[in-house]
């Protein structure tokens, strides 16, 4: 599906709105601090890496109110960028937390992934919080309408504006895409459209999965294979069950959404909402290598990686896993 030499465009998306813990937003710069940009490149990638370091002069950019640099005018100066931001109120919408800032996020990101999709290149979005799939996922289906979704996570993602208990939108991206009931709110609704149908997405790894979730899986009739199927059958025959569920012919494109809570806490410990009994480091891999060797990877995001979590081994550990399973989704093998 891509064109011209193989290139990968890659989304550095410094972003936390999605759920309470800060830190997350650090995760791009560190996976390219650990090199991905040239480990990309040795496997024959062009690489074009672009930060969307402007998130953080998005109006509703989240200051601490006690910043130093705040003013009382509601102009302040943005840490990060230096630049004059205006902070606009961003109150919850019923639960829903930071509404505004997280749509604002993921319409730039849903835009940027278009346009690099739409070169014929590979958009590989670094998160940051898995809220960003709105965006990726949206601007994936944008240049490949037929598309399927492959969603490898602890967790669903799949809580409405009305079954959150959190609040927190990175629970609830698949329930946007989808267009479940409760989801046509503002300010998503101004541009975010329903681009994925039930039978199009497939999940592996879950087992951290909310009771309202469990219903609209059902009620949606959703393929997941949870983390009781990987030890049932084996990393290798869920991964063919889930092609054949989403792509029987390996005829459609795929995009991979990686949250690296999948990985079992002992392999990816620094991230935001781990849950224990998660896939070893191969079975994390086995999925991207064998998705990889479909030949039909369209888009590819990393999720969830927080660098500010737990000591510093820890750390190491969390963004060597993210590079890793970059790689192996573009195509590195281990013969
Ligand atoms: B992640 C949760 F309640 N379901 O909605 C929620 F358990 O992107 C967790 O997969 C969501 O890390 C986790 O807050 C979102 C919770
Ligand atoms: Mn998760
Ligand atoms: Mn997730
Ligand atoms: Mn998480």
């Amino acid at each position: 599906f891509l064109e011209g030499n193989p290139t990968v465009g890659i989304v550095g998306c410094p972003f936390s709105g999605g759920q309470g813990r800060t830190g997350v937003d650090l995760a791009p710069n560190k996976l390219i601090s650990a090199g991905l940009v040239d480990q990309l490149s040795s496997l024959g990638w062009e690489v074009h890496y672009n930060s969307q370091e402007k998130f953080i002069d998005i109006p509703y950019n989240p200051i601490p109110a006690s910043s130093p640099s705040a003013p009382e005018n509601g102009t302040e100066i943005n840490e990060r960028s230096g630049k004059k931001v205006q902070r606009l109120p961003d109150e919850d919408i019923g639960k829903m937390k930071k509404p505004r800032l997280v749509s604002a996020v993921n319409r730039e990101v849903s835009k940027e992934v278009e346009e690099i999709a739409k070169k014929g290149w590979l958009p590989l979005t670094l998160g940051g919080d898995h809220s960003l799939a709105m965006g990726t996922v949206s601007g994936t289906k944008a240049k490949y309408p037929d598309a399927c979704l492959i969603w490898v996570d602890a967790h669903a993602d799949i809580n409405t504006p009305d079954t959150t208990d959190s609040g927190n939108l990175h629970g609830c991206p698949v329930s946007f895409l989808l267009g479940l009931e409760g989801t046509d709110v503002a300010p998503f609704n101004e541009w975010l459209k329903p681009c994925l149908e039930p039978e199009e997405i497939v999940y592996i790894g879950l087992r951290d999965v909310d009771g309202p979730e469990k219903e609209i899986l059902k009620k949606h009739g959703i393929k997941a294979f949870s983390m009781h199927h990987v030890d049932k059958y084996g990393i290798g025959k869920v991964v063919e069950m889930a092609l054949d569920h989403v792509n029987p012919d390996r005829s459609k494109p795929i995009h991979l959404s990686y949250d690296v809570d999948a990985l079992d806490p002992m392999v990816a410990p620094s991230t935001g909402t781990p849950v224990r009994g998660g896939l070893t480091f191969r079975e994390g891999h086995y999925i991207t290598e064998a998705l990889a060797e479909t030949g039909c990877l369209v888009s590819v995001d990393i999720m969830e990686v927080n660098p500010s979590l737990l000591d510093p081994s820890s750390v190491e550990k969390t963004v060597a896993a993210g590079c890793s399973l970059a790689r192996a989704s573009l195509g590195e093998t281990l013969l």
